[in-house]
């Protein structure tokens, strides 16, 4: 007997737990089943005794963790005869509709907030060849106008207020079960429209409950910590934000979609929301890379940010485990990387053996 399974994808792996059926054509591109990596350098760096693991997403196929619920919304689309689905976006959910689009034979229009999306992410949606409309607002406008525009016109949403979405992005919450053995102590993650925190919330909330088709994996449930950028912080100021602003152009969004979803998860979890300034986001986005080779996106290091302030102050005490989603992949955003490396400029030296021998003799 062949032994050898294939991953396909993770509406795949765990079909039994998602709304699909034996005829559903999936629509996949590999997605899912990415590392959790224990940092090894950081812990000992900040001398604290905690065991913190990150969730690199950006190791999915287009680069983010909108692969998850991509890959269910638009499966899902196509079995309900959609041939156009259509986001508003930051970035990496209009790289990722238009992936999966391809992938379906369908098309897929993109609203993005003109110049303040990272270049990889456009890069992308470009290649894929989705139509992109670029606007003079910010995601928030945009978002508007998709929820009003999808009453005149035959295009299926795919933002996350799309159920369908969650439901793909609860897989990540059971792939860390899965891998652990149970749920950490703390789950951080980087808060924009809330929807993935809402979705892993799901995961391991499903994880945890006895149904009639399946059995408890794990009793555990983490306290679930959500960080904005305190340009775009809502969560913290309880109240929605009109002009939201950030280098962290992934969560520069000040209306959530997924608002009392997510105060409910703050609730259910004894969890909380806070800050991080964009220069505590650069660093840790910087931190992960010069200490732990894990390049992500600024936005994706809000959750290290947050778990390292919430560590520092004991908010999150020593002897716990932590896991902190690193979003997005740190080639979306050359600019914003390439710019903190100022003072780091490659010299460029003559094409000989003493210029190149002097080079390393000189930084070694
Ligand atoms: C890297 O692509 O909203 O709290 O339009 O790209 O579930 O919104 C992106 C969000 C975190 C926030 N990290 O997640 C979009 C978009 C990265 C992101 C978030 C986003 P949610």
């Amino acid at each position: 007997m062949d032994t050898h399974t294939r991953y396909t994808g993770l509406i795949e792996h765990y079909r039994d737990r998602l709304p699909v059926s034996e005829t559903t054509r999936l629509i996949s591109l590999g997605e899912g089943n990415t590392p959790l990596i224990q940092l090894q350098n950081i812990p000992r760096l900040i001398g604290k005794d905690v065991d913190i693991y990150v969730k690199f997403e950006g190791l999915n196929p287009t680069g983010s963790f909108k692969d998850r619920g991509m890959t269910m919304a638009v499966t899902k689309a196509v079995e309900a005869g959609s041939q156009a689905i259509i986001c508003a976006s930051t970035g990496n959910t209009s790289a990722a509709a238009a992936a999966y689009a391809v992938r379906a034979g369908i098309k897929a229009f993109v609203l993005i907030p003109e110049g303040k999306i990272a270049l990889g992410k456009l890069a992308q949606t470009l290649m894929y060849g989705a139509k992109i409309i670029q606007i003079n607002g910010n995601f928030d406008a945009g978002m508007a106008l998709v929820k009003e525009v999808a009453d005149h016109a035959p295009v299926t949403i795919v933002n996350s207020i799309n159920p369908f979405r969650l439901e793909g992005q609860k897989t990540a919450a059971f792939e860390i079960v899965d891998e652990l053995g149970t749920a950490p102590d703390y789950h951080c993650l980087p808060v924009g429209n809330a929807g993935n925190i809402t979705a892993y919330w799901k995961g391991y909330s499903e994880y945890s409950t006895d149904t009639a088709t399946h059995k408890a994996v794990t009793d555990k449930r983490p306290v679930m910590c959500g960080y904005q950028a305190a340009g775009a912080a809502p969560f913290v100021a309880g109240k929605m934000v009109d002009n939201p602003e950030t280098i962290a152009t992934a969560i520069r969004i000040g209306h959530p979609q997924s608002w009392d979803l997510a105060w409910n998860v703050q609730k259910q979890s004894n969890g909380w929301f806070d800050s991080q300034t964009d220069q505590q986001i650069l660093a840790a986005q910087k931190m992960l890379s010069q200490y732990e080779g894990i390049f992500c996106e600024p936005a994706s290091a809000t959750s290290l940010a947050g778990a390292l302030q919430d560590i520092a102050s004991g908010k999150i005490p020593e002897g716990s485990r932590i896991v902190c989603t690193l979003t997005g992949n740190g080639i979306k955003d050359p600019d914003t990387a390439i710019a903190q490396c100022k003072d780091a400029v490659p010299v460029t030296i003559d094409a000989s053996l003493d210029a190149v021998k002097k080079a390393i003799l000189d930084n070694i």
